[in-house]
């Protein structure tokens, strides 16, 4: 061999042996670039999110900014729907459904029909000449410091680029670096896929105009470079030569201010970003320390195995083959945990169908807020992975749609309180959209008000719950004391005219419905008992609940989807939502409705184990709570197993090569439900104990976690090994009692505010 391949060899060889140790859980990494959009690596800071190829040659920093959508502010609402509302019902009441719907779409529709989309924003590329060829190529996602580095070696320099987004300076930072002085040239220029579009020069500086094609918003991007070597202007680029390292940093923003103003002024707003914009190294001090805090609260270890240290995508490839890699699920855990930190931050917007990621115009059902399952799962690993201000941004949501939808609740229903359909958008659109055999669905408001309530039984923070979460719940609960309308052949209360998620069109008294209605009045009762306040109110919510209809077992032993009795036991349809008390909800379970469990369990088995990213991530949840952790373990396998049809397009859920969950194409939901999936199976704290290891899948025999918060108020740390718990320590944050279970052992324990509790194996108390 001759000396130089020699070498190269043995860097390379250094370099992959690098990763393999002790980074199968923080790190996704790659021998090549990213060919394609969903093998780019994601970062984001909330608002701003980028997607980084790699490419040696030619790189790409495909960019968004939240809240860069079509459309203008505007009332969806349909101004006097109420008028056809009795009508509707009682075409519903009649059997005669499809009369029922014509009717809808005809006069109770939002207006316009549709909501906006989300529109990616630009894209920012950078040329090597010569860099095509090169060797001991790597890039990786550091989820220990939240950054993308790839790195190779070319002409006998060695580059490196590391690439993040910073929440203290808003802004996404990219620094190239040469191992020998002044070898360093390149060029950098921008563009977009807008059809209105323009580029500036300025010194040092570009900047992009983008206008969407349909609406008010424009968004404006610039980029400083900051560099050791030359920088000349050239054919709309600009041309770094003869440096050892150049920074850029990416500034973008929108005219949008808030859903009822577009009066901002993006071109200020980047323009001071840059000028307060940190050196590279002061920048990443400061990213680093500020994601740091939130991302090192938590951890999950789960033991590598010899496919561990693989890169990324060959890894997901031998799990399909051979399912043996715990160190890959932690993996997921923490990504999905990575995840929310960058799309999801304190005054930013919630994350949406794919996070903040998209490089389209037309983005999968417009990369909005869905809210019939896919926006609530996006949050539900917020508070058990420790990020609890990471859920911010969806109670400001909340907020805002409670004032659209008080609108929405008078003009649709002549009801008080507010109410939220399927969908919204930047716009807070609450009004029923697209259809109405699936548009019209009246619960969306009260599930996401329960992730108020969430919040406040994880922290425990009263102040919350009685100036942010109470105001919310009790408005959107309201709502349902005028909705809720006697059925004529039982007499029970029904949610009507409504649906059960995207089957079965337009009914009275989807099953799902009258869980959440349930689980939202009983949460306002507690909070009016905890708060001191609004008994008379309480009282009227306990009296409608009792008559609202009941969960009903089926002629095939199966928990009814809707009112009558025609489930088809032989549909794999991906929503399962009447099972939505099993999880989130948790009215049905192993202890107080024994029978019930049985026929939602009877359910799911006849739903079956396929289906889209998101709804194998709920799958995994409901087999986690029905304890059988061997079945949930079966349903993790198919979050990570792409499914292919016979053209080899990808056609269910899994993972691509950069862990994006599937849809396909990409959907963040299933990132974020699998992650909460998998720790379901470890820890449990909805029934008032903490169920330790509940549903262990036996793949998993050994692992170690810190940091996981529970309901009640208590952050815990455990071991366990050969399948049994080896260690366990409690803090508690607010003084609560403390239940603890494992197995049939119970312990319980008196615990003071800001006291740590030990256990040993078993759950034997230690002092
Ligand atoms: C619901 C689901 C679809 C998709 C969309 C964003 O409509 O039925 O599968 O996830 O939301």
């Amino acid at each position: 061999m001759k000396p130089l391949i020699q070498t190269v060899t043995l860097l390379t060889f250094i370099i992959f042996k690098c990763h393999a140790q002790g980074n199968s859980n923080t790190k996704l990494w790659y021998k090549q670039p990213a060919k394609q959009w969903e093998e780019a690596l994601p970062i984001g800071n909330g608002a701003l999110a980028a997607m980084i190829f790699g490419g040696a040659e030619t790189e790409q920093i495909q960019f968004n900014e939240e809240t860069l959508w079509t459309g203008e502010p505007r009332s969806y609402a349909h101004k006097g729907a109420s008028a056809h509302l009795g009508e509707i019902r009682r075409l519903l009441n009649e059997g005669k459904q499809k009369e029922a719907e014509t009717l809808a779409n005809a006069e109770f529709m939002s207006q316009p029909m549709r909501q906006m989309a989300y529109q990616a924003f630009g894209d920012v590329y950078l040329d090597f000449p010569g860099h095509g060829q090169h060797t001991a190529y790597v890039r990786e996602l550091d989820l220990r410091d939240a950054t993308v580095k790839s790195s190779y070696q070319s002409g006998g320099v060695r580059y490196t680029r590391e690439a993040f987004a910073s929440y203290p300076a808003k802004a996404i930072y990219y620094h190239i670096n040469s191992s020998q002085k002044g070898r360093l040239d390149f060029s950098v220029r921008m563009d977009a896929i807008h059809a209105k579009k323009e580029v500036n020069m300025g010194e040092k500086q570009l900047e992009l105009e983008v206008y969407v094609d349909k609406g008010a918003l424009f968004g404006i991007a610039k980029l400083k470079v900051i560099t050791d070597g030359t920088v000349k202007q050239a054919d709309g680029k600009l041309v770094v030569s003869n440096a050892t390292n150049a920074t850029l940093v990416l500034a973008a923003a929108t005219n949008y201010i808030d859903y009822k103003n577009t009066g901002g002024d993006p071109g200020a707003k980047t323009a001071e970003v840059l000028r307060n914009a940190p050196a590279f190294e002061k920048a990443f001090a400061a990213h680093s320390a500020d994601y740091e805090k939130l991302y090192n609260r938590f951890n999950l270890t789960l033991p590598p195995s010899n496919t561990s240290a693989l890169p990324t995508d060959e890894r997901l490839s031998q799990f399909k083959k051979n399912p043996d890699d715990p160190a890959l699920l932690a993996l997921y855990v923490q990504f999905a945990r990575y995840l929310l930190i960058a799309s999801s931050r304190p005054g930013t917007h919630p994350a949406n169908l794919q996070g903040k990621w998209n490089h389209k115009l037309n983005p999968s059902w417009d990369s909005k807020y869905t809210v019939n399952i896919n926006t609530e799962m996006n949050y539900w690993p917020v508070e058990m992975t420790n990020l609890s201000e990471c859920h911010e941004p969806l109670f400001q949501m909340v907020k805002e749609v409670s004032q659209t939808g008080a609108e929405v609740a008078k003009e649709h229903y002549n009801a008080r309180g507010w109410v939220l359909h399927h969908n919204t958008d930047v716009w807070r659109g609450a009004a029923p959209i697209n259809a109405s055999n699936h548009g019209i669905w009246v619960t969306g408001g009260a599930w996401l008000s329960l992730h108020l309530w969430e919040h406040y039984r994880f922290t425990q923070d009263k102040a919350f719950l009685q100036n942010t979460a109470y105001p919310l719940m009790k408005g959107a609960a309201e709502f349902f004391l005028d909705f809720l309308v006697k059925d004529p052949k039982t007499g029970l209360l029904i949610s009507s005219p409504s649906n059960s998620p995207e089957n079965g069109g337009l009914v009275a008294g989807p099953t799902m419905d009258h869980q959440i209605i349930r689980a939202l009045f009983k949460a306002c009762i507690e909070t009016a008992d905890i708060l001191k306040t609004d008994a008379a109110f309480a009282q009227k919510l306990a009296e409608t609940s009792r008559q609202i209809a009941p969960n009903h077992i089926g002629r095939y032993g199966q928990l009814q989807e809707w009112m009558t009795d025609i489930d088809d036991t032989t549909s794999h349809h991906r929503h399962v939502s009447h099972l939505w008390g099993v999880y989130p909800g948790e009215e049905i379970t192993p202890t107080a409705t024994p029978e019930l469990l049985k026929a939602a369990m009877k359910s799911l088995h006849y739903r079956g184990d396929d289906g889209t990213g998101w709804s194998l991530a709920w799958k995994i949840n409901y087999w986690a709570r029905f304890l059988d952790g061997e079945h949930a373990y079966t349903m993790i396998r198919k979050l990570f197993n792409p499914v292919y049809d016979a053209g080899q397009k990808m056609s269910g859920g899994g993972s691509y090569p950069n862990l994006f969950d599937a849809h396909p194409p990409f959907q963040i939901d299933g990132n974020f439900g699998g992650a909460a999936g998998i720790l379901e199976t470890l820890v449990q704290s909805h029934l008032g104990e903490i169920n330790v290891l509940p549903a262990l899948p036996g793949a998993l025999p050994e692992g170690r976690i810190s940091g996981l918060c529970t309901r009640g108020g208590f952050e815990m740390d455990m071991e366990w090994k050969n399948g049994r718990l080896t260690a366990l320590t409690v803090r508690s944050k607010a003084g609560n009692a403390c239940k603890l279970r494992y197995g049939n052992k119970v312990v319980s324990v008196n615990t003071m505010k800001g006291k740590t509790y030990r256990f040993g194996p078993d759950l034997k108390v230690l002092k």
